[in-house]
């Protein structure tokens, strides 16, 4: 269990000392503001996934009464999913966190007030650094808060509270494709625009499942006038799968092989454009002699698929003049998930497919604020897409926030997973856990519990106060949520897009940017946020932070801009006009690296980390399960109307040859077991899982107990997509 905060906060009976309710802050006296926005339509972004739809607020009487999709934006064109047009209901649920919580002598939450509660913070942690070093204490943040935030809390953590460790959710997410874009184009940038989506003729879409993932990105597939070929590269037959012209269900995780054998064909062919390889890239002779031995006949050993599938598949990619390829977490979630985005990669740059329209090698992102974590969240690049180790970047980031260099860490942070074993190991003495709910999403989380007894302080800030890891605080920090403060998302394409506040916080609730001023303030360090009194002076700094990098914005002047423009894509440089709402990169085939040119990087292939086995003969696949559910339901599971849509326990998909032979009929409730846990779930019998395979959502908070936790070298992203299982319709087996 948790241990107590330490005793000298509390007299005997479990109160707070006096000593604490020390002088009032003005900060956290302030009261929030009612909302501002006069009565009418607002537009702003939605706070789900990285589509980024821009959503009409309707206000009256100066609340948020109604949402509707808005139809002038480049994005989503007048459509949303279920979650866009219930966006506000989450706001108003019952469990809603509306003042500090703080756990007293006796392991109970009390309601505290804001001073109370930042001082616990502040003390608490302040005793831990003193204690064990600046090791001790870590955060743990986001892609779901806006990049202003993010921005704010780095800086806080970093550069004020002097913590070195700190990682995102995103990690869970996207921190493959940032490795792979990174060494292969030299910054982390995915090239497309989603108009993309309407001018390719071949989409090639791996592991990824749009219909349910990305609802909107796949309406624009589906304005495509050219009559395109669709690929679907899934061990499942997903409803993307079903809405495609082609489907390939590789094995899980034989996609690098699959994507060499491919290479492999369109390098014999010499469907190859050499001059873009001579022009344009770097390594291009030792890859082509690295995939000499993916025959189409070993690759069809490895994949599963037949020899004619993979020549089918590689004339599909030499007839097509606009290639475009896809992947969201069927690669990015894998052990070797790297190399297998930059076998794709490897791909569209040796057939050209890329900087042209309709193609590229395009990560989609996941939360609505993914892009935003990658770039400003400060925690594995310095603000901007700048690097901790860089003397001179250290200075530019120190000279426009007016802070002393020696603030600012030259080394780079932990990844989340080395958090979590700094944590077990008892390194880690102090987490902040900020927007996201680990007790439910990590992976391979069987011994959760164990762990989190390490801590001697955890602090949950989160919109609920019934979310899995607040059960594990010390301190619960009330957030207001999406639709109750400013700022800005970044979206899949690279959109820069508005949030607004359309609605009040509940109860004494805050915005995360309330709240990173108020600790700041009270842990003495609040020069370095001093420029930054609203998000909007943070977003300002951007303009200014981003200047000379790819990602560079100098040319956004302020919030009005962006919203008269309908979003604006980086790169934006001063002295830019907008001549497009839809913008590529690599036009001009210069990439990101000192020479300009792209990277061919490959390498052998991994074994898998738990192969099937006599005792756990399936393999376990996990992921998203409707378009109604929202990662842990913390805010999806709010709505009635949502909850209609999704089948609410755990379920587990099986196939009828896999079903048959364990006896198990449609519906039951069975055991599903690996050797980390087992768990309980009903029984869904679908030839749309191959056999061999077992599928589990990952919304229901039993599934990470079965996943492995095995990450990807490169990017430390945790491959939550394969795991060796078993299933038995015996209850004895629990
Ligand atoms: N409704 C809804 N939408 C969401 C989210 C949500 O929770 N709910 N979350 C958002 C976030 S944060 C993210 S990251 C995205 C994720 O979006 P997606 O990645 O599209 O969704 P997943 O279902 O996690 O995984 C996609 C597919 O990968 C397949 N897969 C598994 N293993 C392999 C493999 O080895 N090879 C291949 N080729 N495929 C494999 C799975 O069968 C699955 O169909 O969705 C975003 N959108
Ligand atoms: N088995 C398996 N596990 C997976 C995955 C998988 O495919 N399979 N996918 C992984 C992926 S891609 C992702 S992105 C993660 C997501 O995992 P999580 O990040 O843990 O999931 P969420 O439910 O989105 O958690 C967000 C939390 O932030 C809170 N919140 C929302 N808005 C705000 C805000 O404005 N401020 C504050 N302070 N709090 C807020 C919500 O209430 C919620 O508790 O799950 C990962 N886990
Ligand atoms: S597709 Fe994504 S951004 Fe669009 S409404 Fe749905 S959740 Fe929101
Ligand atoms: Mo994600």
């Amino acid at each position: 269990m948790i241990k107590r905060i330490k005793d000298i906060f509390y007299q005997e009976d479990g109160r707070f000392t006096e000593e604490l309710r020390l002088k009032d802050s003005p900060l956290s006296q302030a009261k929030l503001p009612a909302a501002k926005l006069p009565d009418g339509i607002h537009k702003m972004v939605c706070g789900f996934c990285a589509t980024g739809c821009s959503l009409d607020v309707h206000i009256k009487a100066g609340e948020a009464i109604n949402v509707t999709p808005n139809s002038a934006y480049p994005v989503n064109i007048g459509e949303a999913c279920p979650k866009g047009w219930e966006a506000l209901t989450p706001l108003k649920a019952d469990d809603r966190a509306v003042v500090p919580q703080l756990r007293d002598a006796k392991g109970q939450m009390k309601d505290v007030s804001w001073n109370d509660g930042v001082w616990a913070f502040v003390d608490n942690f302040k005793t831990i650094l003193a204690k064990y070093g600046p090791e001790s204490v870590a955060f743990l943040s986001t892609g779901q808060i806006p990049t202003e935030e993010m921005a704010a809390l780095g800086v806080l953590a970093k550069f004020g509270m002097g913590l070195i460790h700190g990682d995102g959710n995103t990690r869970q997410c996207m921190a493959t494709a940032v490795t792979a874009y990174k060494q292969s184009f030299g910054f982390d940038a995915p090239p497309y625009t989603y108009k993309d989506f309407e001018e390719s003729d071949c989409l090639v879409f791996v592991g990824a499942n749009p219909c349910i993932a990305h609802p909107i990105m796949w309406q624009r597939v589906s304005m495509n006038p050219h009559q395109p070929n669709i690929v679907v590269i899934d061990p499942r037959k997903t409803e993307t799968a079903m809405a495609a012209t082609h489907h390939y269900a590789p094995r899980p995780k034989s996609d690098l092989a699959l994507f060499y054998g491919i290479a492999h064909i369109l390098i014999e062919n010499q469907w190859i454009k050499e001059d873009y390889i001579n022009f344009h890239t770097v390594g291009f002779d030792r890859f082509a002699a690295h995939v000499k031995s993916f025959t189409p006949e070993h690759t069809a050993t490895v994949t599963g698929l037949s020899v004619e599938q993979i020549h089918e598949f590689a004339s599909l990619i030499h007839a097509g003049k606009r290639v475009s390829f896809w992947w969201t977490m069927g690669v990015n979630q894998s052990h070797e998930a790297t190399r297998t985005a930059q076998a794709m990669i490897n791909l569209a740059l040796m057939t050209g497919n890329i900087g042209r329209p309709g193609t590229g090698a395009n990560s989609i992102t996941g939360q609505c604020n993914a892009m935003g974590s990658r770039l400003y969240s400060n925690t594995t690049n310095l603000l901007g897409g700048h690097d901790f180790t860089n003397e001179a970047h250290r200075r530019k980031i120190a000279d426009i926030l007016d802070i002393d260099v020696a603030r600012i860490p030259d080394v780079n942070s932990w990844s989340y997973d080395k958090i979590m074993e700094g944590v077990a190991s008892g390194k880690i003495k102090g987490l902040w856990i900020i927007a996201t709910n680990p007790a439910h999403s990590w992976i391979g989380r069987s011994n959760f519990k164990d762990v989190m007894s390490n801590l001697e302080f955890c602090v949950v800030q989160d919109m609920y106060t019934t979310t899995e890891t607040a059960q594990f605080a010390d301190l619960v920090l009330p957030a207001a949520g999406w639709g109750e403060k400013e700022g800005t998302f970044i979206n899949s394409e690279r959109r820069f897009g508005r949030i607004k506040r359309a609605a009040t916080p509940p109860g004494e609730a805050k915005s995360d940017f309330e709240i990173f001023k108020l600790i700041a303030e009270r842990w003495g360090c609040a020069e370095v946020l001093k420029q930054w009194q609203q998000p909007e002076d943070v977003f300002k700094s951007f303009t200014l932070i981003s200047r000379d990098q790819p990602c560079d914005i100098s040319g956004i002047s302020d919030y009005a801009m962006l919203e008269a423009a309908g979003g604006i894509q980086w790169p934006f440089p001063e002295g830019k006009k907008i001549v497009s709402n839809e913008r590529r990169l690599f036009a001009d085939g210069e990439f990101y690296h000192e020479d300009g040119k792209a990277r061919f990087l490959f390498e052998d292939i991994r074994p898998k980390p738990e192969p099937v086995c006599a005792e756990y003969p399936l393999e376990l696949l996990t992921g998203r399960g409707t378009s109604a559910q929202w990662h842990t339901q913390t805010r999806t599971g709010k709505s009635p109307i949502l909850r209609k849509m999704y089948p609410q326990k755990n379920y587990v998909e099986i196939n009828p040859v896999d079903a048959r032979k364990a006896n198990i009929e449609p519906q039951q409730m069975i055991v599903v077991s690996t050797r980390r846990a087992k768990i309980k779930a009903r029984a869904v019998i679908s030839p749309l899982v191959q056999a061999g395979h077992i599928f589990i959502p990952m919304h229901y908070p039993e599934t990470n107990l079965l996943t492995l936790p095995c990450f990807d070298p490169y990017s430390r992203q945790p491959a939550y997509k394969s795991c060796a299982a078993r299933i038995s319709c015996h209850a004895y087996d629990m």
